[in-house]
């Protein structure tokens, strides 16, 4: 019987995989997360300690996503590294970091480096972190110095990774450092993070005249009214909706900053500061308006009853995917997808994960959206923040005690669907997925 192609991806689309620092590279012992987890303050009461060795490994990694033939890897820098101090640079972690860099790009990994993954440099967090309006300078400056130490050849940047998701769960949730629940501090923080974003973005500008492009991975969600009959619980999706999704972005490319973060306040230099749209995308809430409930905001979140779920909980709903990049369209921008995974015990779910999500992600391609990359989270087990290491997202297997990395077969998967550009009827009959 013909082997036949099932979905072919464009030529030079890149495929690859995310990861932070604090996640990967072990003993991150100067920011606030390392703080907050020697309190005591992670789920399964781990701390990310050596975490995946990655800050010694990062070569045999690296040699590992080669084999696997992707051709890029989102990474990020550790601010408190570069910058233990305040105004003190290290050269001894520039040095690394080149390192880094020179062995990604020797091995045709085309780099997209990210400044700020949810960590923040014990001097900073303790004056007042995000909250107070100097930060906008300071990350400013660590942008600057980035760009101009280690910039020369990056295409793609990152500024600031999923500032609405850090808002919330530091300053609202109160399950990441700093640990608060105050709704106008959370305001503030994301007012600060819109403002340092577009001072980074001109700062990398300034310095990388090349065409270099800079974005900010924007976790989204899709917020369904849990009762679609319901006009409560309709409104009240469509504000989560907009605060949630669409506020960040909208502020990047209008250079507007609506409510609730300021009153429709103009900042010129926001205007236009997005390249491209990086898109971070895991699941689906269904919101219901509960105005009654002790605490709960007037809404509650809930996930689809029946719904199938992963480790932690979340829906699984590749459809999500495709309804997000339908409504990037009318940016008409380049979008990468720069995370998506997902955490699960059962390896053939993530084989499967992968598929169902590529399958959207070819559908919006081939109806003319703009996708140019696919990263996947995870290469490796990492550390998940608030829940320690317990939910495994990675392709590679990590054996904590002895670093031994195996990959799994999802990895293989992916391996092949990177290697060939395409998913073949073959590959999902293969692996026994439908
Ligand atoms: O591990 C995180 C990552 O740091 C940011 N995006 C979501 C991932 C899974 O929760």
């Amino acid at each position: 019987m013909q082997k036949t192609a099932v979905l072919n991806f464009p030529p030079d689309f890149l495929w690859g995989t995310a990861a932070s620092s604090h996640q990967v590279e072990g003993n991150n012992n100067n920011n606030d997360w390392w703080e907050w987890e020697q309190q005591g303050k992670i789920n399964d009461g781990s701390v990310s300690g050596p975490a995946c060795d990655h800050y010694n490994r990062f070569d045999e990694d690296f040699a590992a996503l080669r084999r696997q033939h992707h051709n890029t890897h989102r990474l990020s820098i550790e601010w408190s590294r570069i910058e233990p101090e305040q105004g003190r640079w290290n050269k001894q972690a520039v040095k690394h970091y080149k390192a880094v860099l020179a062995s990604l790009k020797s091995k045709g990994l085309k780099p997209m480096l990210t400044l700020h993954h949810f960590t923040n440099p014990l001097w900073l967090s303790r004056q007042g972190g995000w909250e107070q309006p100097q930060v906008v300078r300071f990350f400013k400056r660590y942008a600057r110095f980035v760009a101009e130490e280690l910039g020369e050849g990056i295409e793609l940047w990152i500024t600031i990774n999923e500032p609405v998701v850090y808002a919330f769960e530091s300053y609202i949730a109160g399950i990441w450092p700093p640990g608060k629940r105050d709704f106008k501090a959370a305001m503030r923080v994301l007012k600060h993070m819109l403002l340092a974003h577009a001072e980074a973005y001109h700062a990398i500008h300034s310095v990388l005249t090349d065409g270099c492009k800079v974005s900010f991975a924007k976790h989204y969600r899709i917020f369904d009214p849990f009762c679609g009959c319901s006009i409560f619980d309709r409104t009240m999706a469509y504000v989560i909706d907009f605060i949630f999704n669409r506020h960040f972005t909208k502020a990047c490319i209008g250079g507007t900053i609506y409510p609730p973060v300021a009153l429709f306040k103009q900042v010129p230099r926001l205007k236009n500061t997005l390249d491209y749209i990086g898109i971070n995308y895991y699941s689906r809430e269904m919101i219901r308006f509960t105005p009654f409930k002790p605490g709960s905001d007037f809404f509650t979140l809930i996930t689809r009853p029946g719904a199938p779920v992963n480790f932690l909980g979340w829906e699984i709903y590749p459809y999500g995917l495709f309804r997000l990049l339908r409504k990037q369209k009318k940016y008409k921008k380049a979008i990468y997808i720069t995370e998506n995974g997902i955490a699960t015990e059962n390896d053939e779910e993530r084989g499967r994960f992968i598929i169902e999500h590529l399958k959207q992600m070819h559908c919006a391609i081939t109806g003319g959206i703009d996708v140019r990359g696919y990263y996947y989270w995870s290469c490796l087990d990492n550390f998940e923040w608030a829940e320690g290491f317990t939910p495994r997202f990675g392709l590679t297997h990590v054996d904590y005690k002895t670093q031994k990395r195996t990959l799994r077969g999802s990895g293989k998967l992916y391996a092949e669907i990177a290697g060939r550009g395409k998913i073949t009827g073959d590959m999902i009959l293969k692996t026994g997925y439908s």
